[in-house]
């Protein structure tokens, strides 16, 4: 079901007509309201009424995280306090956190495009949907929660973690629709099995599934083991959160951004020179009706390519591919550049191995070297009745995954087959890095 089926199925022309208007109000707007931005304006020498069309967005300055931060708390809201109805944070963990404010007309919005989004996984009205991102300053929770709500569906609140209560709420009330991060289904599945529970028995048609990377192979794990539809959704507090981009479960090539609201580019990560389309880059937002936090130019350091063939769904929105990684967690091994999850891409190839993995970067001598641990899946674990590194069969499994990684991704490793549930597990977003370089 398109839930605006006017705005996701427009012609070009149309978008681009309500994308410029939009622009040169915010643009307008912000310059008026945001001193920063009016700062970088003026050095810059761009008049806000000299944008006049999509033509013209190169020529505005770019947002950073680092300038979110430095103006933490207010400096770059557009609206006082008294008009502001919620703050959020973005779950980072390094430095000051990024903060963001809403206004009721921010909220609206933000509703509309995750009602879209609940709909473009396939969630109806009168579905019940079983939400288990994290409710509180992380924006996963009650982004959802309002887009489910105005789609017309019932939503649980359950919020993430304790995955009992999250089986009980599948078996007793029987959800057609749930989300959470990906690396969190995938412990639910587990948590299911391991308390007699076939993951594929139950009433789950579709995940909605984002907030970190994954890979292809691991949404056919996710989908063949919870009997599912896996639908990667993406966004980010300084846009608002869930629902700036999210895929069909019609089509899933790329997520449909919802542009009539978020106006992407995508730039060269060192030159911040434009890309042409399915060229991988940095994603650059601008968020086109923003009131308390506007944000313009934003670089998301999120790695992605655009494309703007027609999608089989119908809908005619520009969509972005899967998100390859952060800029900043690229690893850089021995020279050879590596998300993580183009290492989980291929690992997940050979059939033994399960998304429960970290990579280990340390130094070794002057070079950088990349450990990979990870645990077998559970059908070899009965097998060999029981975890055992030692026998022959791990140090085949281990040569082929090595062999693998340095054949498609040009990287020497180590791999480790870890015991079961050795790796720690996660009910938000997974920590795939572990960077002993910086102890
Ligand atoms: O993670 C918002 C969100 C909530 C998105 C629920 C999807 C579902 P932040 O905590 O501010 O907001 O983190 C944003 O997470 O810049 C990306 O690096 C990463 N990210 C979000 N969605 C995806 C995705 C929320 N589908 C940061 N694939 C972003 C890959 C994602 N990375």
């Amino acid at each position: 079901m398109i839930w605006s089926q006017e705005i996701e199925t427009m012609e070009r022309a149309d978008m681009e007509r309500l994308q410029t208007s939009r622009l040169q109000a915010i643009v307008l707007r912000t310059y008026s309201r945001v001193a920063l931005f009016r700062e970088r304006c003026d050095a810059a020498r761009v008049r806000p009424e000299a944008i006049r069309s999509l033509a013209d967005l190169p020529r505005l300055p770019f947002l950073r995280k680092a300038d979110l931060r430095e103006q933490y708390p207010w400096g770059l809201f557009a609206e006082p306090i008294r008009n502001i109805v919620r703050l959020h944070a973005s779950s980072g963990t390094r430095g000051k956190p990024v903060v963001v404010g809403y206004t009721a007309a921010d909220i609206d919005v933000w509703a509309e495009v995750c009602a879209r989004s609940f709909c473009m996984a396939g969630g109806e009205p009168g579905h019940l949907f079983q939400n288990a991102y994290g409710y509180g300053l992380f924006t996963g929770g009650l982004g959802m929660h309002y887009g489910v709500e105005r789609a017309g569906a019932a939503v649980v609140p359950i919020s993430g973690g304790n995955t009992a209560r999250q089986m009980l709420i599948i078996q007793d009330f029987q959800p057609q629709g749930i989300a959470c991060t990906p690396s969190y289904a995938l412990n639910i599945a587990d948590y299911l099995e391991e308390h007699g529970v076939d993951p594929r028995s139950t009433s789950l048609r579709y995940g909605i599934f984002g907030a970190e990377p994954w890979s292809e192979s691991m949404r056919q794990q996710l989908e063949a083991r919870l009997g599912l539809d896996a639908i990667d959704i993406y966004g980010l507090s300084e846009l608002s959160g869930p629902g700036v981009a999210c895929e069909c479960r019609e089509g899933k090539q790329g997520l449909h951004i919802n542009e009539d609201y978020f106006l992407p580019e995508v730039v060269d990560p060192d030159t911040g020179e434009a890309l042409p389309d399915g060229e991988y880059g940095d994603l650059v937002l601008t968020a086109l009706c923003k009131e308390a936090f506007p944000v313009i130019r934003y670089r998301t350091g999120d790695i992605c390519a655009l494309y703007r063939e027609p999608c089989t769904c119908g809908r005619t929105l520009v969509r972005m591919s899967r998100v390859k990684g952060r800029v900043d967690d690229m690893l850089v091994i021995r020279g050879v550049n590596v998300f993580p999850s183009e290492v989980e891409y291929q690992l997940l190839q050979l059939g033994e191995l399960v998304p429960h993995y970290q990579l280990v970067v340390d130094r070794d001598r002057a070079l950088d070297s990349l450990e990979v641990q990870v645990e077998l899946a559970d059908s070899v674990l009965r097998a060999w009745g029981g975890f055992d590194a030692e026998r022959p069969e791990a140090e085949a499994i281990r040569a082929r995954a090595v062999a693998l990684l340095k054949s498609t991704l040009g990287i020497g490793c180590r791999v480790t087959l870890m015991p079961p549930r050795s790796v720690p597990r996660s009910e938000g977003k997974a920590v795939r890095i572990v960077d002993r370089r910086k102890s």
